[in-house]
């Protein structure tokens, strides 16, 4: 395969609209048809349940089934056919991803405001909750574990997972043993947009959840949009194509960097693929690398689709690269600098950083112990990566004793009454009262 044809930018020439161009995203939102085709199938699942299911599955994954749900013989299959290399390859991911989100994991705490009057919060887990592994051009085994092991953490009491059928009916055994590895409680065989839904509003078959998680392809993500949208569930975050943005200095390995690139430029034709530098040799010599590697890779023809649409920026200092990666916030920030622990305080909006020469996202996806479920499509201004939080709850809780209420009462009346809210002042003003009077 030829080299895809890289688009080379020069940033101190561009004016602010090419500047926006070259950071922009593929054009927002979602087709019009692809949008009316997902809220049919809501519709047909909210109204037909299971039947809707099996009607959309046969229609979509042409499989005809049965149960919609995995049995205990399926699992055990699963667990036979899976290498015992590639077992304890997940089960060594899987400890490090437990021990990185446990450690991350917020405490209740309390606080006494003012005498007798004490604050707290405590930690409740989301009671249902619905995760989609995709299973598409390749199944993701990996995003099982991403989302079983915070969701076990949190001690959600019901842990859903749909991935879609295999043409033969059954499911990927790898992501069926890391569910069961991570303590998820039921498996269904639904894809798409049907998963979601069935997830969201429930049927006779699948429990309705109360927040689903997980990326998809586009109908998967328009079907989570239209249902966090009427309010029928939460979502984790908005979702778009994987995205990683590179930032290399003249010290950096052109076959590494172009390596991370590829990586992300596999996962499909939308993947969005950004390097940025300030040494432009640098620059020629990952273009180079990028024709060679592009040329051995099995999905060389979606990494070249990526590819075509990546964009190769130098910039003429370091400082200006950091500007680009905040306006940018990518999924995935790989500093392939000489101290990047130096320059990781200039990072303002990224879903996960990856800092020197040795750390490929390729670590963070797989086995680093972070979450690969981040934000993208410039989400990472505001939104953090899937942690165990995402399955919380936090609740907030007050107690004041009779001398509590006495010590802060004023405040509040004072503050109601000037909001022209009586029935709040009064509400405060009757437990002000002595003990015994008129009560
Ligand atoms: N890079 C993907 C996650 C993934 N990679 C799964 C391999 N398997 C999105 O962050
Ligand atoms: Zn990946």
């Amino acid at each position: 395969m030829s080299a895809a044809p890289v688009r080379r930018l020069r940033w101190t020439g561009l004016d602010a609209a090419a500047r926006a161009e070259a950071l922009a995203r593929p054009a927002r939102g979602t087709a019009a048809e692809t949008r009316e085709a997902v809220a049919a199938i809501v519709a047909a699942v909210a109204r037909d349940g299971d039947a809707a299911l099996r009607d959309l599955t046969a229609r979509f994954d042409g499989v005809t089934q049965e149960r919609i749900e995995v049995d205990a013989g399926e699992f055990e299959r699963a667990e036979a056919a899976v290498a015992p290399q590639l077992r304890s390859a997940m089960e060594e991911a899987a400890a490090r991803i437990t021990a990185f989100h446990r450690a991350g994991m917020v405490p209740a705490y309390a606080v006494e405001t003012a005498p007798g009057v004490v604050c707290e919060r405590v930690v409740r887990p989301v009671v249902r909750v619905g995760l989609y592994v995709p299973a598409g051009t390749a199944p993701l085994p990996s995003t099982a574990l991403m989302l079983g092991v915070p969701a076990g953490l949190a001690g959600c009491r019901e842990v859903v997972l749909c991935t879609p059928p295999r043409p033969d009916g059954s499911a990927d055994p790898a992501v069926l043993v890391a569910a069961r590895m991570t303590g998820v409680h039921r498996v269904f065989k639904l894809g798409g947009a049907q998963a979601i839904a069935a997830m969201a509003l429930g049927t006779a078959t699948v429990p309705g959840c109360d927040k689903l998680f997980g990326p998809g392809n586009a109908w998967v993500t328009e079907a989570k949009r239209q249902l966090a949208q009427r309010g029928a569930v939460a979502i984790d975050m908005p979702a778009g194509p994987s995205e990683v943005m590179v930032i290399a200095d003249a010290g950096a390995d052109p076959g590494f960097v172009a390596a991370d690139l590829l990586s992300q430029a596999e996962h499909g034709a939308d993947s969005q693929v950004v390097l940025v530098s300030d040494d432009a040799p640098l620059l020629d010599a990952v273009e180079r690398e990028l024709a060679t590697q592009l040329g051995a890779l099995p999905r060389a023809a979606v990494a070249a689709q990526a590819l075509a649409r990546s964009r190769l920026i130098e910039v003429d200092l370091l400082e200006q690269a950091f500007a680009i990666a905040n306006a940018y916030a990518p999924e995935h920030l790989i500093l392939a600098l000489r101290e990047p622990r130096r320059w990781l305080d200039r990072v303002e909006a990224a879903g996960s950083v990856f800092l020197g020469d040795y750390t490929p996202e390729a670590l963070g996806d797989y086995c680093s112990g972070t979450n690969h479920v981040l934000p993208t499509d410039g989400a990472a201004r505001a939104y953090s990566g899937v942690s165990v939080a995402s399955f919380q709850n936090f609740i907030s809780v007050q107690s004041a004793s009779r001398e509590g209420v006495a010590g802060i009462g004023g405040c509040a009346v004072i503050l109601a009454e000037a909001e022209g809210l009586q029935a709040h002042a009064n509400a405060v003003r009757l437990r002000l009262q002595p003990a015994g009077a008129g009560r």
